[in-house]
């Protein structure tokens, strides 16, 4: 199969795509052209509502656009940044877990529970207690465990949470603009800029296992360790470290955690031997597309592995405005994923 868009007749982008009832759901942020300009914290990125739209037949089908699943407004703790969202299903009941900025300025993860996957969802009055930054991704495992992997840097915050990091230095704008140091985005106090020595570990996303009503974190969320071959951390200046668009998936009962590198815009994965990890760096699944964020979802619909992502090539590069897409992703005998080449 050729990759194809899915959706042109509207921007969306961050697909996360399920099966239920033996269609495919994919879940998008919904992109709109809000005016604002372009900058690192993504304040162009200004979504103010969810879809959700379903396929019988992903690679020749016509998409379903169920509308609007959840608006801004209908949120009594979010302003505004409708970001990546995912849905988990549990005895029945769909769970749509989103990432929006709340009136303090501070992005968090809300939920908002449905009767059926195309919704209405009715959202909580408040965030999920104790959650931060960005990019949901909801995973049950086998054993009906719930876990939320989740964070994003820059625009996303996570480095805004470094103190939860205890030892993962970062070093804080003491080192100013010296050469050579990577840029971590800004601290808590929004105003000091982070910096780490390239050969400092990278900062983790976090992962943390969900309340049996699927509406609150269980525990602490831990750290998603990413370790090379030798069994060390992903460095910071590494151009394959985490960066935001945490996805997970089981294939042949190994974990592959796959996320977005952000300012090196490629889709890479690790493999693990349980949902916290620690994963094993393997490689890239995506080069980078048009526009600067990549983001994904990886799911078996039909006996058929996909990816799902998005580019800006029908917005001629505007990089607020993408589009769904969707290609056929394979592995290797030895359990790699062969590297899908956008076209
Ligand atoms: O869609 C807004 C943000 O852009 C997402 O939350 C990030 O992953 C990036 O795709």
């Amino acid at each position: 199969m050729k990759p194809r868009y899915l959706f042109p007749s509207d921007y969306m982008a961050d697909p996360a795509g399920h099966v239920f009832n033996d269609k495919l759901y994919i879940y998008p942020s919904h992109d709109w052209d809000a005016g604002e300009c372009f900058d690192d914290d993504g304040g162009h990125f200004q979504m103010k509502d969810y879809h959700v739209l379903s396929f019988d037949d992903i690679e020749n089908g016509i998409a379903t656009d169920h509308g609007v699943i959840l608006d801004v407004s209908q949120v009594p703790w979010a302003e505004k940044q409708m970001w990546d969202s995912d849905v988990v299903e549990k005895y029945g009941k769909y769970y749509l877990v989103f990432s929006a900025k709340a009136y303090d300025g501070v992005f968090r993860l809300g939920v908002a529970v449905a009767d059926k996957p195309e919704g209405p969802f009715v959202p909580q009055e408040f965030p999920i207690r104790g959650s931060f930054s960005i990019d949901p991704c909801m995973f049950k495992d086998d054993d009906g465990q719930i876990y939320c992997y989740f964070g994003g840097l820059w625009g996303g915050q996570l480095q805004w949470w470094r103190s939860l990091f205890h030892g993962f230095s970062t070093i804080p704008g003491k080192y100013g603009n010296e050469n050579g140091l990577t840029d971590l985005g800004l601290a808590a106090d929004h105003r000091t800029q982070l910096f780490a020595k390239p050969d400092a570990p990278a900062l983790p996303s976090a992962v943390v296992r969900m309340s049996d009503d699927v509406l609150q974190f269980a525990e602490a969320p831990r750290l998603v360790l990413i370790l090379d071959k030798d069994g060390q951390p992903l460095k910071a200046g590494d151009p394959h470290r985490f960066f935001e668009a945490s996805w997970m998936h089981k294939y042949k009962g190994k974990y592959y955690f796959s996320y977005s590198t952000g300012d090196s815009h490629l889709l890479c994965y690790a493999t693990g031997d349980n949902s916290y990890g620690p994963f094993t760096y393997q490689g890239v699944i995506l080069e980078p597309v048009v526009g600067w964020t990549t983001h994904h979802s990886i799911v078996e619909f039909k006996g058929q592995w996909y990816l799902l992502y998005h580019d800006c090539v029908p917005s001629n590069g505007i990089t607020h405005l993408r589009s769904l897409k969707v290609q056929r992703l394979y592995y290797n005998t030895d359990g790699t994923i062969q590297t899908v080449v956008n076209e």
